[in-house]
């Protein structure tokens, strides 16, 4: 009956067998509770954006990370009135002239500085063309906070970080995400995020081995310009046909779909995409390029049938959303996978 109280006079036989089997409940244990999920995606399509948003929902930023990202503040501040510089026509007085730093590539926000920055971004003008330049909106965002951002007990916001340009980004940055929901199968994420570029896909990708999870981060802003989705449609072709993505669940996060539908009318999809039909919906002018990615799918798998989920990753609540529906569908590939149901 009670085999196990016999303690220490087991045989060995019977020590080998708890050995082994302690050894599979760990092994079972290890398997079952961590899930490797690479986060993947062409230059500028928002996968640090992602990563920002996932440690804002999952572990949010500490007091003393908040001061760390303060030096990167500053050079966004400094970025945005470079950009805003470039931009505006002649006639508009410059306020890097003003400031004269254009040279500078530090930016102390002193009270006078400060002052002149706050006081040319109010200015009516300066405003209204503003409004009509397609400008990044983090531009408008570090200038419309000046105020704060110059103040003494500045700590950076949520939005502040998300929206914060750090260069070059960090060659790796990784996070755990906990499976909140009371499931018995309750895995965490474990999310990488490596710098990549098409030319440098070859050389890390091994590194990760077989990859079991991927999250192809698509930016449909990018319509407009061939290069960069070029680019976009290169590196999903060379990763989906990848030997180490073979049998890896794929999972598309397609964003910014609030300003892709501005652009459309600026520059419609048929002035990149000739095969394209005039004058389409957003909705069907994202359905055409999602077919791209299944057009670009050469890898000889049976069925294209990849989830993916439309968000904007500034918004914390939508992307808070679509993990709950992405960990969802994680959880069915797993048991299908290990259940084979
Ligand atoms: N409004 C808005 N801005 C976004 C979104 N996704 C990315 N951005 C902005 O787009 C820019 C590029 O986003 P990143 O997250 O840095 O892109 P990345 O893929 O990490 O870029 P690299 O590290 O250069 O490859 C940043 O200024 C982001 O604030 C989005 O869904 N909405
Ligand atoms: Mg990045």
């Amino acid at each position: 009956m009670k085999k196990r109280s016999r303690g220490k006079n087991l045989s060995s036989a019977e020590k080998a067998s708890q050995a082994i089997d302690e050894a599979l409940r760990e092994n079972r244990k290890s398997r079952g509770t961590r899930e490797e999920v690479l986060i993947l995606g062409a230059p500028g399509s928002g996968k640090t954006t992602l990563m920002r948003q996932l440690r804002i929902i999952y572990d949010p930023y500490t007091e003393r990370e908040r001061e760390d990202f303060k030096p990167y503040i500053r050079s966004s501040v400094l970025h945005a009135l470079r950009q805003l510089d470039l931009l505006l026509p002649a006639e508009t007085p410059s306020i890097l002239k003003i400031l004269d730093s254009s040279p500078t590539e530090t930016l102390v926000l002193t009270e006078a500085i400060t002052t002149l920055i706050h006081d040319w971004w109010s200015r009516p003008d300066i405003q209204n063309t503003s409004s009509h330049l397609s400008l990044d909106p983090s531009t408008m965002h570090f200038l419309d906070r000046i105020l704060p951002i110059a103040a003494e007990d500045y700590l950076p916001s949520d939005t502040d970080i998300l929206f914060c340009h750090i260069d070059p980004s960090p060659a790796l940055v990784q996070l755990d995400i906990p499976f909140s929901e009371e499931t018995r199968y309750r895995p965490f994420l474990h999310c990488t995020c490596v710098r990549q570029s098409l030319r440098s896909i070859h050389q890390w990708l091994p590194i990760f081995g077989e990859i079991s999870h991927a999250i192809f981060v698509f930016n449909l802003n990018h319509h407009d310009d061939v290069e960069d989705t070029r680019k976009t449609f290169d590196l999903w072709e060379c990763i989906y046909s990848s030997r180490f993505t073979r049998f890896a669940h794929i999972y598309l996060i397609v964003n910014r779909p609030s300003t892709f539908a501005s652009k459309l009318t600026r520059h419609p999809l048929n002035s990149t995409y000739p095969d394209a039909e005039p004058d389409i919906s957003p909705a069907a002018a994202e359905a055409f390029l999602l077919r791209r990615f299944a057009e670009r799918d050469y890898s000889g798998r049976s069925s294209w049938g990849i989830p993916r989920w439309t968000v904007d990753l500034m918004d914390t609540e939508g992307v808070r959303v679509i993990m709950r529906n992405l960990m969802d569908e994680l959880v069915q590939t797993r048991l299908v996978t290990v259940c084979g149901l």
